[in-house]
């Protein structure tokens, strides 16, 4: 790990509060950029796109050449650790992720011992990063947190409310908790290689933080995150994380105080006044802009982004949205947002 003093971001994640905050968008590199598309059309197919270190670090650079964020992301998906694991992932254009899905039976094909290798191409892509950033800006690796990688090997696609997996939770509890202890091991050996790969901080994205009851929150989110980032921290100790867990609403402290993230992505959803009497000021805390004020622009966008800084002015924040951006967003709103941010 590098000098954090150079770098505002992960000094803001180690809770070192910022003169203004710093900002990265998350889903940074993607659609909304023509750059971005030319270079998807000329790559085999996106997971391609995601083992190919010379297109994938040119996608991770293409929001840093136009705006001043102070972090970029490696290029990668959540769902290359189920392909690494053997399952079969496709990407189909305009229908997002779709997967072979996993049965109890299933899980003995699954192939653990091959993830690493398998996902050299994304650790080469981070080495690469490390040498082209400049030292001021952090570098942000990642993983899905189990219980979303889950929802996907499960249903085999994208749902809104995660019946199959949350069933296959209740019905299967043995076989759930075999695949729930796969993705913990492989994404602790994952994350402790990003970080030797020269990764400043990583993010967990737990997606899928919704649609559980306070039992199911506690088994699938609280306990694998918890793992997780005990095990990383037991081989590169302190090592920065960043917590996503997207809908986790009234859970959101005891998600705080039990996994030991150092901070904590807020969906927009969240209201700021719950946030800053739930949670600790010692936890970082990122967000949360709706994605679609950042579509909107203008006064819908300013007016919310100038709240949420205020309301955070007195912790170490680090400025986001509250999900991913999403391919309609004009450019010339995401330039207005980042200079609002950084020059008031
Ligand atoms: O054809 C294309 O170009 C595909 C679009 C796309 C992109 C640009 C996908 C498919 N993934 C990505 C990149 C990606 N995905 C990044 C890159 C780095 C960056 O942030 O710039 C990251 C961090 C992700 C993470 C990811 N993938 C999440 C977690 C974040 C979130 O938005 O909740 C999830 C749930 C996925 C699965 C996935 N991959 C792609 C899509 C369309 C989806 C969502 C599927 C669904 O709707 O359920």
């Amino acid at each position: 790990m590098t000098d954090t003093a150079h770098k505002p971001l992960l000094a803001t994640v180690l809770g070192q509060q910022q003169e203004r905050p710093p900002i990265w968008i998350m889903r940074q590199a993607g659609r909304y950029l023509p750059e971005y598309r030319e270079t998807r059309a000329r790559s085999k197919g996106f997971l391609d796109l995601c083992y190919s270190p010379d297109l994938a670090v040119e996608v991770s650079l293409q929001p840093l050449r136009r705006f001043a964020l102070d972090a970029a992301i490696m290029f990668s998906d959540i769902l290359v650790i189920p392909d690494a694991l053997g399952q079969s992932v496709r990407f189909e254009v305009g229908e997002g992720p779709v997967l072979e899905p996993i049965t109890p039976e299933g899980l003995g094909k699954l192939r653990p011992e091959r993830v690493l290798d398998h996902l050299a191409p994304v650790l080469e892509t981070l080495r690469r990063l490390r040498a082209a950033l400049p030292p001021e800006k952090t570098l942000i690796g990642f993983c899905g947190s189990p219980w979303t990688v889950a929802t996907y090997m499960i249903g085999g696609r994208g749902s809104t409310d995660q019946a199959a997996a949350r069933l296959f939770a209740l019905q299967h509890p043995q076989a759930f908790d075999k695949l729930i202890d796969i993705l913990v091991q492989v994404s602790i050996d994952y994350l402790v290689a990003q970080f030797a790969a020269g990764a400043d901080v990583v993010q967990l994205f737990e997606s899928w933080a919704l649609n559980l009851d306070e039992v199911a929150f506690a088994h699938q989110v609280i306990g694998p995150n918890k793992r997780i980032i005990e095990g990383v921290r037991a081989r590169v100790p302190h090592a920065p994380i960043i917590g996503f867990p997207r809908g986790a609403a009234g859970n959101i402290a005891a998600y705080v105080a039990a996994t030991g993230v150092n901070a904590v992505g807020l969906d927009y959803a969240t209201p700021l006044g719950f946030a800053r009497n739930s949670l600790p000021h010692t936890v970082a805390v990122q967000g949360n802009l709706d994605p679609l004020r950042l579509v909107a622009g203008g006064a819908q966008m300013e007016d919310r982004a100038r709240q949420i800084i205020a309301a955070f002015a007195d912790r170490p924040h680090i400025f986001n949205l509250g999900h991913g951006i999403v391919p309609q967003t004009p450019i010339e709103h995401v330039a207005r947002l980042v200079d609002l941010v950084k020059n008031g």
